[in-house]
């Protein structure tokens, strides 16, 4: 018997033959990421039902000489979710799916902690939260499919940082398995716990590469009982960005401050059939669309910026349906981009006195660039700007290095959200010190010596 034939038998009898697939027609969403950019090969795809299993799986995979490939929703954007291909990685691969980890375990409505299993996607921890009057103070577009194990794993951002930070900072607690298949958690739950260092804190954004995270703690926060959405236009970035620094410190409810440009919005009106949003007949060429959240009159808050840096044009809503009309303008941004073509993403953030200047040498490096379209949006509160670029190739990363050197140039980062992946592995070397590169190998050589999981993603090439 061959070895992966070995390999295979061994998993159907772990987790029986449904939960272990390997027709390639079967696994062929497991193997393929969200972009389409990133596709590689995997024997079989793993999906364990509990912590016990994941550790099993391990042993397996260990026992067999084969790489494990964390995955949860699979809308990772950075090609870290999906195996590699054989010329990058000669070992087996199995991708170890967490989706069947997705039982919401409890909501603690006085410790104000959600813990869940790990395959529980973002929509369904928000809806058991908001059943108890609560909130988990994270939001992305994607909530229907991430889970919490993969946000945690990419230290996901998304629209209301400003006000709550990213996955770091809302996790309370984890359990994982390393890859000697033993077992830590940190789920007390406590508020305040300072015994050492936090397993959860050094797993955020690891990306799969050190631990599988089997259980999710969240923190929580009260809901709030009023909310506002408005979409501002203004005649320039210039203006937009301005507008964006009188919002930063002038909105004491401000949760969302996200930045569009004439290029996406037609695209996402035109797509998506929607309704000519404000300013768009009137010239505009950059939008803000805010979302503020809190107990006083948000209307009069808005006044004060709309009158400290007048838009071309506002639309604002406050009823639920009306406000996610308002929203999805900003929303459909990475849908509409990928209905067009295979994208090229970065996801880029700068000094806040710079985002102007990166939005501004961005559009004139590619105003040169035949055969390529430059789609920029982001979540400005933070100076997060989202680069997707139509045209090269999957394999061909000229335009991306272009992109990084700008960046890099104005002292920003390479990945502000979406985590490094493979898409971003070569720029680890300039991304930060050496000294740092060597604490992150040391790590990664205590807890997974042979390399098992998530070979490629993270390590600098
Ligand atoms: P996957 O894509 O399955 O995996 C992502 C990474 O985590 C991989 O490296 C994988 O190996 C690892 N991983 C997955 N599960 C585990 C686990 N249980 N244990 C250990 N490692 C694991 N990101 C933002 O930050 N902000 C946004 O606003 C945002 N918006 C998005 C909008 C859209 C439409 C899409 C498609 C993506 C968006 N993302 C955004 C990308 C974001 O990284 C993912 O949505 C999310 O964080 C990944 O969750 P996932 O379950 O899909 O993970
Ligand atoms: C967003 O904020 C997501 O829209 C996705 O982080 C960004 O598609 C992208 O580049
Ligand atoms: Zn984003």
């Amino acid at each position: 018997m061959t070895r992966p034939a070995a390999l295979l038998e061994e998993l159907e009898s772990l987790l029986g033959p449904a939960n272990c697939p390997s027709d390639p027609e079967v696994i062929a969403s497991y193997i393929t990421d969200w972009t389409g950019r990133f596709e590689g090969e995997a024997l079989a795809v793993a999906r364990p039902a509990d912590t016990a299993e994941v550790a099993a799986v391990i042993e397996v995979a260990r026992s067999h000489g084969a790489v494990l490939i964390p995955q949860g929703g699979n809308t990772g954007l950075v090609g870290g979710s999906v195996p590699r291909k054989r010329r990058q990685e000669a070992r087996p691969q199995l991708v170890l799916s967490l989706a069947r980890l997705a039982r919401i375990e409890e909501v603690d409505r006085l410790g104000l902690r959600l813990l869940a299993g790990a395959g529980t996607t973002l929509g369904a921890a928000q809806r058991a939260a908001a059943a108890a009057g609560l909130g988990l103070g994270i939001d992305l577009s994607a909530r229907e499919s991430a889970t919490l194990g993969g946000m945690a794993a990419t230290n996901a951002g998304g629209l209301t940082v400003f006000r709550h930070g990213s996955m770091r900072d809302r996790l309370g607690g984890i359990e994982a398995v390393l890859a000697n298949g033993s077992v830590v958690s940190e789920l007390s739950g406590l508020a305040k716990d300072s015994v050492g260092w936090s397993p959860a804190a050094l797993f955020a954004g690891s990306e799969g590469t050190l631990a599988i995270f089997t259980k999710v703690m969240l923190k929580l926060v009260p809901l709030p009982r009023t909310r506002l959405v408005a979409l501002l236009a203004y005649s320039s970035p210039r203006a937009a960005v301005e507008a964006a620094a009188a919002g930063r410190t002038g909105l004491p409810s401000l949760e969302s401050m996200e930045l569009t440009l004439r290029p996406g919005m037609e695209l996402v009106t035109e797509q998506f059939d929607l309704a000519r949003p404000v300013g768009l007949d009137e010239g505009a060429a950059a939008w803000l669309t805010l979302e503020l959240a809190g107990e006083g009159d948000l209307l009069s808050e808005l006044e004060h910026l709309l009158s400290a840096v007048p838009p071309l044009e506002s639309a604002v809503a406050t009823e639920t349906a009306a406000r996610s009309r308002l929203f999805s303008y900003r929303e459909r941004h990475t849908e509409a981009v990928s209905r067009r073509g295979v994208p090229h993403k970065l996801d880029v953030a700068v000094p806040t006195r710079r985002v102007e200047e990166l939005l501004a040498s961005l559009s004139a490096r590619f105003a040169r660039e035949e055969g390529c379209e430059l789609y920029l949006w982001g979540h400005l509160a933070e100076s997060n700007v989202h680069v997707n670029l139509l045209g090269p190739a999957p394999e061909d990363e000229s335009l991306d290095d272009a992109v990084v050197e700008i960046v890099t140039g104005l002292g920003g980062t390479i990945s502000a959200e979406h985590g490094v992946g493979v898409a971003k592995a070569r720029y680890l070397g300039s991304a930060r010190p050496a000294a740092n590169l060597a604490l992150m190998a040391a790590v990664k050589a205590a807890l997974d010596p042979g390399r098992l999981l998530n070979p490629g993603v993270l390590e600098p090439t």
